[in-house]
């Protein structure tokens, strides 16, 4: 008897448990980078560019310039192309770099961007991204997946010891190197760099 009496009990309960779903709403956007003028600077008045780990040695280099190979589908506008170079008999990392000009993250949980590498398949399928404060800290997030597709990349950014400060930020850089590069010779484009702040929302079905 006491068992029924459980039993009935679970049954219950189980009966008013709505079934949950959950969905994602852009809240907020800042727009650093859509590259559509086809010149510098970026939409938040930075400066960017490439940079060598050793700029003495020729085997070694990224190269950027801005493509018409835009990342929106019937979008006039540009993307960044950045043809690297990891191939050294020397440690060989190289990048590119975007100005930050001091804003405030703190609204914002997400980094997001989209790329693809060239469509004859040079390309790394994994490369690194750091974000930097003015205090010097540096978090490291690491992409993977690249095809020769455009796809998004949405990094939850806060998820990191790294950086505590999020109220003044520096820097934006990507990572190409030798140890990290699926393929050490290639071209990656990038486009439409921006923060949003998403919510995630319970819904109820039931
Ligand atoms: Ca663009």
């Amino acid at each position: 008897m006491k068992r029924k009496i459980c039993m009935s009990i679970i049954i219950a309960y189980l009966a008013f448990v709505p079934f949950c779903a959950f969905s994602q709403s852009i809240v907020d956007e800042l727009v650093i980078a859509d590259f559509n003028s086809g010149e510098k600077p970026n939409n938040i008045g930075g400066d960017f560019g490439t940079w060598d780990y050793d700029p003495n040695d020729e085997t070694q280099s990224c190269i950027m310039e801005f493509s018409p190979v835009d990342s929106k589908v019937n979008d006039i506008g540009y993307s960044i192309q950045l043809n690297y170079d990891v191939q050294s008999p020397n440690p060989a990392f190289n990048g590119f770099w975007m100005k930050l000009e001091g804003i405030d993250l703190s609204p914002y949980n997400s980094l997001r961007f989209w790329v693809k590498g060239n469509s004859e398949g040079y390309f790394t399928s994994r490369f690194k991204v750091e974000l930097k404060n003015t205090l010097g800290k540096r978090a490291v997030y690491f992409v993977k997946g690249v095809s020769d597709e455009w796809s998004e990349v949405v990094i939850d950014f806060k998820k990191t010891n790294a950086i505590k400060d999020w109220t003044r930020m520096s820097e934006l850089t990507v990572v190409f190197s030798d140890l990290v590069s699926t393929y050490k010779e290639g071209i990656i484009y990038l486009d439409d760099i921006s923060f949003l702040n998403i919510e995630e929302n319970d819904e109820d079905i039931f």
